[in-house]
């Protein structure tokens, strides 16, 4: 029989189902993981804003992800959105208890759509807990100017050997209108990525989903780098597929839109 490995996803539910745990679900159910989720927060949101958050009572952070932990071999974990640093403070507590799970942290302080939720004690506990548990951090340009202030790619080096964590610096957000650059880097090792930029609406969750499909590559046993590629080329096939995907069923303007995870058959 096949086996599944079970990814899980600690993050927040997105109602419109783009981005988070919703997003993170499709990626490893795509590609041939179980995922589980820990929900962190839900969101009132569709493409356009997120209308309210509403953060989940840290003890129920804590009692979602020890209710799996105690039952499933957990083959890999990804961390999306946080609403409070208490929730942070009591995950690395418990993760750190399970050091052979691989764990993909997404530090995510803002939607695409616009909203910021970022706080100082977010970024503060995002830097000093999960960073050294991370065996890797996928921060976007934005990101990475907040949790490292003015840093260089040596300065990453430097953090990524001082965490034992390697760090992917996400170039989407990036001013090249035809590239987009990410960077890897892993203590010594340092890879430039490059893609050609896929113009298009239905970017909602792109961040969410490279995570993702990272942790389901490293739970289907590829090494991180090559996890980290075939993530990438995961994105950009599926941003490729999903051109006016949803567009005939909103009611307003279009952008920020969801990605279409189905296989093409
Ligand atoms: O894409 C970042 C993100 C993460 N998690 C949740 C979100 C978003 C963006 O909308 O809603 C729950």
């Amino acid at each position: 029989m096949k086996k599944y490995p079970i990814c899980v996803t600690i993050a927040g539910s997105d109602s419109c189902a783009g981005a988070g745990i919703q997003a993170d679900l499709k990626t490893f159910q795509t590609l041939q993981c179980y995922g589980m989720s820990v929900i962190t927060a839900t969101t009132a949101q569709n493409h356009l804003a997120i209308n309210e958050v509403h953060p989940i009572p840290v003890i129920h952070v804590e009692t979602q992800l020890n209710t799996l932990l105690d039952e499933y071999d957990v083959a890999a974990i990804k961390t999306g959105m946080f609403a409070k640093a208490e929730q942070i403070e009591s995950v690395t507590c418990i993760l750190n208890n399970y050091a052979q799970i691989p764990l993909i942290v997404d530090p995510v302080l803002g939607s695409s759509s616009g909203t910021e939720w970022e706080s100082h004690t977010l970024v503060e506990a995002i830097k000093n807990l999960l960073l050294p548990r991370a065996t890797m951090i996928t921060p976007n340009l934005v990101e990475a100017s907040r949790l490292f202030p003015d840093y260089s790619i040596s300065d990453l080096q430097s953090i990524s050997e001082n965490t034992n964590t390697a760090i992917l610096l996400k170039g989407g957000h990036g001013i090249d209108e035809t590239t987009v650059t990410d960077s890897f880097i892993n203590k010594n090792d340092v890879l430039t990525i490059r893609h050609e930029r896929i113009s298009t609406l239905n970017s909602h969750g792109t961040g969410c989903t490279l995570a993702s499909a990272i942790a389901a590559n490293i739970a289907l046993g590829n090494d991180l780098q090559n996890s980290t590629k075939t993530a990438i080329d995961y994105v950009h096939q599926t941003l490729s597929n999903s051109r006016n995907y949803l567009h005939d069923s909103c009611k307003n303007e279009l952008r920020n839109l969801p990605m279409n995870h189905t296989i093409k058959l």
